[in-house]
């Protein structure tokens, strides 16, 4: 079955320099004709990022945590933590999560990911990929508490991996896009209700942080 590509006739996403995205929150065009999804490219500069990295693995308490698959409880192939506003306790994949205090890094992050996505995140999910073997599976972050239609803000630091996106009604309707380190993925409008997304597994990878800022209302 051919795949078909939107990205192929889209103009490349937008670099935009690390100064400028904080005041700016043009993020060009969208990477799928319908829903709202941009990548700002640069959004940590090439300077920054080993910094971010390292200051942000020292100050996250990565675990391993497990997720319900086929009727059963596996672990989880990423590690994760969980941290927020007090209130924003969130369930995904039957596993419930009380956060973790804000940490420096993460506070410092959020400001200028709030203005560049132009939302407001009360919680971020740290992952932490390992190595190659580590993924995240087709799913969407759709659960009762996010709201509908929510806007997610997904900042990848360290080996660069694809996401795929794939519709739900039409199987040949998928985009597989690299997360460059240093860049922010912004996914608004009918990215969650129209289309699942997937971290696949690759042969080789030295570790990736990814860090998702989101919006989460006690239900
Ligand atoms: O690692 C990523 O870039 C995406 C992670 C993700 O989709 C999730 O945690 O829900």
């Amino acid at each position: 079955m051919s795949e078909r590509f939107f990205v192929s006739n889209r103009p490349a996403p937008r670099a935009v320099d690390a100064a400028e995205v904080a005041f700016d929150v043009d993020l060009g065009p969208s990477l799928l004709e319908d829903a709202d999804l941009f990548l700002v490219s640069d959004f940590i500069a090439s300077s920054e990022r080993a910094h971010w990295l390292e200051r942000l693995r020292k100050e996250i308490p990565f675990a391993g945590s497990t997720i319900h698959m086929f009727g059963r409880e596996i672990p989880e192939p990423r590690l994760t933590s969980w941290h927020g506003d007090s209130n924003a306790v969130y369930t995904y994949s039957k596993s419930r999560r009380v956060p973790l205090p804000w940490t420096s890094g993460l506070t410092d992050l959020r400001g200028k990911i709030e203005r560049t996505a132009a939302a407001t995140f009360n919680s971020v999910l740290a992952n932490l990929y390992r190595d190659g073997r580590d993924s995240m599976g087709f799913h969407a972050d759709r659960e009762p508490e996010l709201g509908p239609n929510p806007t997610i803000a997904s900042l990848s630091l360290g080996f660069e991996r694809a996401i795929v996106f794939q519709h739900r009604s039409d199987k040949l309707k998928r985009l597989k896009m690299l997360l460059p380190s240093g860049s922010l993925l912004v996914m608004g409008m009918h990215v969650q209700d129209r289309y699942r997304h997937a971290i696949p597994k690759v042969r080789e990878a030295s570790p990736r942080l990814n860090l998702t800022f989101r919006n989460v209302t006690s239900i």
